[in-house]
């Protein structure tokens, strides 16, 4: 039991189940102003929901270290676990603030008050922000202490003349029916407010529509056809082309933007002779070209996951650049999302004549998946996403490594991010139950843009054994490989390297992703029975 400073001993036991109460009072009319707030972000812009702006400014504040820490215990849940720490955090706060409001008032008003104008401050903050962006949270929160005030008057004995004229107060003493229908009514309007919140962003819902009902042009330059020999089709190994469903997702976007091609264009501008602003139909008409192309994350985990091999339909970003003309001096475009994500790439590099550098809308024979980069991406053969891969992109601006960085280079990671040559072992997975005698291991390697030229593999401190590499299209993508290996009952550590088509062999020492890429080779411990 706590005791409080002008607290009756003998009341304490209701006293204490006052506290819940004011605790409960808390919840509701916090989230009643949240819902509230959800409603208004409806109409503002969905992004202004104090949750998600708030969400997506913790997402710009983690540090490097942390974001890999999230990525490799949660992988692509990460962003469910953010969203569900901040709502267990914030239903704590508003606990919190309803007792005080009971023992401290206001103090329990001043905690939601300020929590939301924090959240209004931050709101309008965000990169693609305007001013309307604080609305949400402030009228959110305004209404959550009113209701939290008149709330926790119910609960008091004394005290009983009306804050607020929204319901007429009883002169009768503390009634907890009174407190319960009032805070049922609240959490009843909350309901409704989410509800129509729901139906307003129905608008993600219409963008949907418009992506299937879409029909890509053909291809004027048709990929190559995959060769027969490319899939090894082993159990458990990746498949030479990922499919759109459980191709890797990583972005900053809490929520998926939602790009109506009628509402999206691309400029290209910066140090640019002839700047301009290409609509979705002007894209559409100018020749596409698909290629295989694997797009890799540089937060991947030595073993990780965060790797995946597509076919992509777009137009070359060479040919936009050279209708814009890059002035002299220049040596990066800085590629721009709906979201106000950056990625700084090398202007050499995406002016290469051979290098298939796409500004991309279709993926694996459809539109882009919305959480891919609907209605247009960029996908560079060679380099990690985080500096090339521009999802939902509107804007190429050509300019300077001198002058601007992109997204993650002030974040620690390093304004180069050339994919380091890698290898992979997929089958068989630590764990798995094995027999002494044939075990068949497989994996994939890659060196995008350089290509694969071997794969060895060892057991324990065995020679490095060479394995048999499936075919591939081109340079582009990542190659399967496997290896038929008699194994010896016993525990063993099977260890993978790569070799490129330049005869560079995969670094042995590790390191971890941040800054430019992880190394080290995969080794995985086998028990054999
Ligand atoms: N708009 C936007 N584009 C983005 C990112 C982002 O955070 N926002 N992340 C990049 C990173 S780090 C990677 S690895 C790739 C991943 O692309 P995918 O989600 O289609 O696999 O997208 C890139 N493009
Ligand atoms: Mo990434």
């Amino acid at each position: 039991m706590t005791t409080e400073p002008g607290v009756t001993p003998h009341a304490g036991a209701p006293r204490a189940r006052t506290g819940w109460w004011a605790a409960l009072a808390g919840v509701v009319a916090a989230g009643a102003g949240l819902a509230l707030a959800e409603l208004l972000a409806a109409f503002v812009d969905p992004a202004s929901s104090p949750v998600l702006a708030g969400g997506a400014a913790v997402v710009d504040a983690v540090p490097g270290w942390l974001k890999d820490l999230a990525v490799a215990w949660f992988g692509t849940a990460d962003k469910a676990v953010l969203l569900g720490t901040m709502g267990v955090v914030l239903a704590a706060g508003a606990a919190l603030a309803g007792w005080l409001e009971l023992r401290r008032p206001p103090a329990g008003a001043v905690l939601l008050g300020a929590v939301g104008v924090l959240a209004a401050v931050v709101a309008a903050a965000r990169p693609a922000a305007g001013v309307l962006w604080a609305v949400p949270s402030l009228v959110g929160v305004g209404v959550g202490v009113l209701l939290l005030r008149r709330l926790v008057r119910e609960l008091r004995p004394r005290d009983r003349t009306p804050l607020v004229g929204l319901w007429s107060g009883s002169q009768d003493a503390p009634d907890r029916r009174t407190f319960l229908l009032l805070a049922g009514l609240t959490a009843a309007g909350a309901v409704v407010a989410l509800g129509a919140s729901r139906a307003v962003s129905a608008g993600s819902r219409a963008v949907d529509a418009v992506r299937r009902a879409i029909r890509l042009p053909a291809a004027a330059k048709a990929a190559p056809a995959v060769p027969a020999g490319a899939e090894l089709g082993i159990d458990g190994l990746d498949p030479y082309v990922t499919p759109n469903e459980s191709f890797y997702r990583i972005d900053t976007a809490l929520r998926v933007p939602q790009v109506a091609p009628d509402d999206w264009s691309l400029t290209v501008t910066g140090l640019v002779d002839e700047p301009f602003t290409i609509t979705w139909d002007d894209l559409l008409a100018l020749p596409l070209e698909e290629h295989f192309v694997t797009l890799a994350c540089v937060s991947n985990q030595v073993g990780g996951d965060l790797i995946g091999n597509a076919l992509w339909l777009g137009h070359p970003v060479r040919e936009l650049l050279a209708r814009a003309r890059p002035r002299a001096g220049a040596d990066m475009v800085l590629s721009r999302s709906t979201d106000g994500f950056t990625a700084g790439t090398p202007l050499a590099v995406l002016q290469e004549a051979d290098r298939a550098c796409l500004l991309a809308v279709g993926m694996n024979g459809e539109p882009l998946p919305a959480e891919h980069g609907f209605p247009a991406r960029l996908v560079v053969p060679g380099l990690y996403g985080y500096v090339s891969a521009t999802k939902w992109v509107t804007e190429l601006k050509v300019t300077r490594f001198a002058d601007e960085q992109g997204y993650w280079t002030p974040r620690g990671w390093s304004a180069l991010g050339p994919v380091k040559l890698s290898s992979r072992i997929d089958v068989p997975r630590p764990g798995d139950d094995l027999a002494a005698g044939r075990v068949t291991l497989a994996g994939v390697a890659w060196a995008q843009h350089t290509g694969i030229a071997g794969v060895e593999v060892r057991v324990d401190d065995g020679a490095w054994v060479a394995a048999d590499l499936a075919d591939t299209v081109g340079p582009d993508t990542w190659r399967q490989w496997r290896l038929d290996w008699d194994a010896p009952p016993g525990d063993h550590l099977v260890a993978v390297r790569a070799t490129d088509t330049d005869g560079v062999v995969q670094v042995e020492a590790l390191a971890p992703p941040a800054p430019d890429g992880a190394t080290g080779w995969h080794t995985i411990e086998l028990t054999i029975t």
